[in-house]
């Protein structure tokens, strides 16, 4: 078993190495691959050292598996590539997520449309990955109507360099700026670019994902998506209008039983899901859990996860041990 990862200098990258290692995903041979930039260069592995090689050669290495986060333009050159090479390709860019013939999965959700010959699976993104795990249990119990989404999220979702600019802005460093202000002490309601329609590509991500993963055309979405100088995770507040009414005790429990969810609510003991204790941690915990006295129906929640680990590398990996399960690597 041959496993490239695409990218593996990014923070997604490096994040998948140690997601893969911690879920003891043994391979014969890890095959790194970055931009001729890293080439070269060494990365470990389950006490292994491997050498950096650019796409091309990785290609001629065939794969069998091949983890991909290096962005859409890479995504969209090479997953086919690797893919033709009879290589199982598990991208983590936007490049492949709304293509009619791709499968978008959060294996908790929707692993069951997974099928052998599936080579290219599109990772979602990770605003949408944490929100769809705790809304998925939901809306098999009581069908979703309308989401109102207002996400807070991590600077580590746009890379290492906006990492870099907040931590130059508290050192009172001048430096190159990834976000057109400043994110220190600040939020910006702009996450990835914006659209004709008024709404940032983040925002139509969690309008177009969520209803092909949750397989509903219906559900009415809209979504605010705000960049604020936090590094542990994303956070969302999510106001949600089921068609049918609904029990806070069931909703508790309903989230209780999901695999891989924490329901953290005791407000009174100042209990509910906070980005610094997410991070480093593959579960997504939800909390103020609470009726919205203004409309039937509808209930007010908060979600937040780690954005690197569920919302990116660990789903990924998720979904390559579900292919190594049933047998298709
Ligand atoms: C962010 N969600 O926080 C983005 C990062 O489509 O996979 C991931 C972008 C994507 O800015």
């Amino acid at each position: 078993m041959k496993l490239a990862v695409v990218g593996v200098t990014g923070l997604v990258g490096r994040k998948m190495l140690e997601v893969l290692d911690a879920y003891g995903f043994t391979v014969d041979e890890l095959i790194p691959v970055a931009s001729a930039r890293s080439a070269g260069q060494k990365v470990e592995y389950m006490g292994a050292s491997y050498t950096i090689v650019e796409p091309e050669q990785a290609l001629n290495l065939k794969p069998d598996l091949a983890l991909f986060s290096a962005g859409g333009d890479v995504s969209k050159h090479w997953a086919p590539r690797f893919a033709e090479v009879g290589c199982k390709v598990i991208d983590n860019s936007s490049a492949w997520r709304m293509h009619n013939d791709i499968k978008l999965v959060v294996p908790e959700v929707n692993a069951n449309v997974l099928g052998a010959d599936d080579m290219i699976i599109a990772n979602p993104n990770c605003s949408t990955i944490q929100m769809v795990m705790a809304l998925a249990p939901l809306h098999s119990k009581y069908k979703i109507k309308r989401l109102v989404i207002s996400t807070y999220q991590s600077i580590t979702g746009t890379g290492k360099d906006a990492v870099d600019q907040m931590n130059n802005e508290r050192k009172g460093i001048a430096a190159n700026k990834v976000y057109p202000h400043k994110i220190d002490q600040n939020c910006l309601p702009h996450c990835d670019e914006f659209l004709d329609n008024g709404y940032t590509k983040e925002e139509m991500k969690l309008v177009n994902e969520t209803r092909k993963i949750l397989s509903d055309q219906t559900i009415g979405i809209t979504a605010t998506a705000v960049r604020v100088p936090v590094t542990g995770g994303h956070a969302e507040s999510i106001n949600v209008t089921f068609h049918n009414d609904f029990d806070i005790a069931e909703i508790r429990e309903l989230l209780n039983n999901e695999t891989g969810m924490v329901v953290e609510d005791d407000p009174f003991n100042n209990v509910y899901p906070m980005p610094i204790n997410s991070h480093e941690r593959d579960e997504v915990f939800v909390g103020r859990l609470r009726r919205d006295e203004s409309l039937p129906n509808t209930l007010n929640l908060w979600i937040v996860a780690d954005n690197l680990r569920k919302g990116a590398a660990t789903n990924a990996v998720q979904i390559a041990m579900h292919l190594k399960q049933k047998g298709w690597l």
